[in-house]
């Protein structure tokens, strides 16, 4: 990721990066974003109802700004925004139907629960909802996929 060739890509050597038709596109939410619009037959994000279109960028926004960095500023940071994200996700999917948002707060969360570990008590929300989650088979599949190239979680 400091290779000149991916810099030029993604300037701040993060990933992920998509590239379509040779022009890179940035930030997860965005990628998830193309995503959903490029392959409306998914149904990753609802069409003509603009306030469930909001509230998917406003959890995605959340997620990328508070959630991901969260580590960084210590571990009662973490447990604090996570904790909010619990509360604010509540029993069923981010925005009524399964959705992009809902996939990357499920990114975020596995990575924390595979790391750290917390109870599942700690966040019953977001354990229910990775356990929903992790049935899909498309999740099953991407998970074999990415134990084959030998994924490993940042310590
Ligand atoms: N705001 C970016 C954050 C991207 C990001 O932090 N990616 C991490 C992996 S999850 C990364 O590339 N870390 C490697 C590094 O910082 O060197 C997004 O949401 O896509």
């Amino acid at each position: 990721m400091r290779a000149p060739d991916y810099l030029a890509l993604n300037p701040e050597g993060k990933v992920p990066t998509l590239v379509i038709d040779g022009r890179p596109l940035t930030e997860v939410a965005a990628i998830l974003f193309y995503l959903a619009r490029r392959f409306p037959e998914a149904k990753l994000l609802p069409r003509d109802d603009i306030e469930a279109e909001a509230q998917a960028l406003s959890l995605m926004s959340f997620i990328a700004s508070t959630l991901h960095p969260a580590r960084a500023r210590g571990l009662d940071y973490a447990k604090a925004v996570w904790g909010i994200a619990d509360r604010r996700l509540g029993h069923g999917w981010a925005i009524g139907s399964f959705s992009i948002a809902d996939i990357h707060l499920f990114r975020l969360y596995w990575r924390l629960a595979n790391s750290l570990k917390p109870p599942p008590q700690t966040f019953p929300n977001l354990t229910a909802h990775y356990n929903r989650v992790m049935a899909r088979p498309a999740v099953q599949k991407t998970i074999e996929i990415e134990s084959n190239v030998g994924y490993e979680l940042p310590a």
